[in-house]
């Protein structure tokens, strides 16, 4: 193969039939193999393919963005990054990700693992299924994910090198820069939300001057602060899981980023679907039970976070930051202590501010989610959208005061009974 073309349906087989990937998993003769194209993500084409004795994976990067078209040009090597994430993030927290059979930069194009039975976490959540251990699994990856990809843990030149390799990943940086920090805090072409029913409170956020300031402050965060390699898109339909499995994947916005952004719009996608779940499940105490578990999960999350990033801050840093050297050699461990403290409480703070921003670009920016778009009646979506705006804004203004996630988890109750959200 030399120039890109885009994979179909029917060249798919042809066109990879040789590759060892493809003949090791799937057996007998690639004519006849069945492939199905099941991408339901914004960007890319997701083929299932599946033979007599196995079934891969085949996601190739579109030249443009899917969901808007091709006046929206978007570059393939999009791929490349998300390669390059995959390895790096199958080596920091094993067995979390798809594993890679092949790659092609010039067609943009990974084979991987099928993750099998797994079904999108947003569709499980949706349906009202729970699935054990997802804050404790997802929990430790972000965890490892933060501390072993930053100068806690890496070598500095290693470190430098990766920033310098991820910080070409300019344009898919650039959609967050813009849809989720940017647009939605004014009338932007692209947004739409659920009007009128929403248009008192998006007036009301978007005259919030405050808000807007602070919002600022964290796309600062987001472009400054290269603590670590970060997903860059970790969201409910980037996590696969079975009932009691949860597995990561699609990193291709990964870049360097703050310590507390994948983790925080993780928890801000949790908490929307808090909010949205009474639509989608009728019974009342099913419901709350369903609800109780989402907050358990974000607490869980957290926890593990904590507890994860802690032994390793205590066993595995030998990065160039708060070096063994100037506290625990010299007896400090108190300060060593603190230090660490520190930095889980500025991580938190961070992920309190993501995860209210991506509650707001969600609602009303381009790309909204399922939890809410699949409530057909707008008069019974909008309130339910709208304890989500005014949560995320209670989010990003009072996240330097609320420290611990029980007071976030108090107060998820509390908007649900209408007793406010600060
Ligand atoms: C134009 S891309 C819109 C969104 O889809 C991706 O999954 C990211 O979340 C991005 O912001
Ligand atoms: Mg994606």
């Amino acid at each position: 193969m030399s120039d890109y073309k885009a994979l179909t349906p029917e060249t798919l087989s042809a066109r990879l039939g040789t590759l060892d990937a493809m003949t090791n998993l799937l057996g007998g003769s690639s004519t006849d193999w069945q492939v199905r194209e099941v991408g339901d993500g914004n960007l890319n084409l997701v083929f299932i393919v599946e033979g007599t004795a196995g079934s891969v994976i085949v996601k190739q990067a579109l030249p443009y963005v899917r969901l808007v078209g091709d006046s929206w040009p978007l570059p393939l090597k999009r791929a490349y990054f998300e390669y390059h994430a995959l390895i790096r993030q199958a080596e920091r927290d094993p067995g979390s990700v798809p594993e890679i059979l092949h790659f092609d930069e010039t067609q943009a194009l990974i084979i991987m693992e099928r993750l099998q039975p797994h079904i999108i976490l947003r569709q499980q959540m949706i349906a009202g299924r729970k699935v054990a251990g997802l804050g404790e699994t997802i929990g430790r990856f972000c965890a490892r994910n933060a501390f072993r990809g930053s100068d806690l843990s890496m070598e500095t030149a290693k470190k430098k090198a990766d920033l310098a390799l991820f910080s070409d990943n300019v344009e898919l940086c650039d959609i967050t820069e813009n849809l989720v920090f940017t647009d939605p805090y004014f009338d932007a072409e692209m947004n739409r939300y659920t009007t009128p029913q929403l248009d008192g409170v998006v007036a009301e956020l978007r005259h919030d001057q405050m808000l807007k300031v602070e919002v600022q402050h964290m796309k600062r965060a987001f472009s400054a602060k290269a603590e670590t390699l970060c997903h860059g898109d970790l969201h409910a339909g980037s996590i696969m899981v079975t009932d009691d499995e949860s597995r990561v994947i699609d990193p291709e916005f990964a870049f360097y980023g703050p310590m507390g952004f994948d983790i925080g719009m993780l928890i801000g996608n949790y908490l929307m679907a808090y909010h949205a779940i009474s639509a989608h499940i009728a019974d009342d105490a099913a419901c709350a039970s369903y609800q109780e578990w989402v907050l358990e999960t974000i607490d869980e999350t957290w926890t593990t976070f904590c507890d994860e990033f802690s032994k390793l801050w205590r066993t595995e840093r030998t990065g160039i930051l708060y070096p063994h050297t100037l506290y625990e050699d010299q007896g400090h461990l108190m300060a060593s202590e603190l230090a660490l403290e520190q930095l889980l409480s500025e991580i938190f703070e961070d992920l309190l501010g993501f995860a209210g921003i991506e509650m707001h670009r969600r609602i009303l920016g381009l790309a909204h989610i399922a939890e809410f778009e699949t409530i057909e009646d707008e008069d019974k979506r909008a309130p339910l959208e709208t304890r989500s705006l005014k949560f995320g804004q209670a989010l990003v203004m009072n996240r330097k005061r609320l420290h611990g996630i029980d007071r976030v988890v108090a107060m998820a109750r509390q908007s649900q009974t209408g007793t406010g959200t600060s």
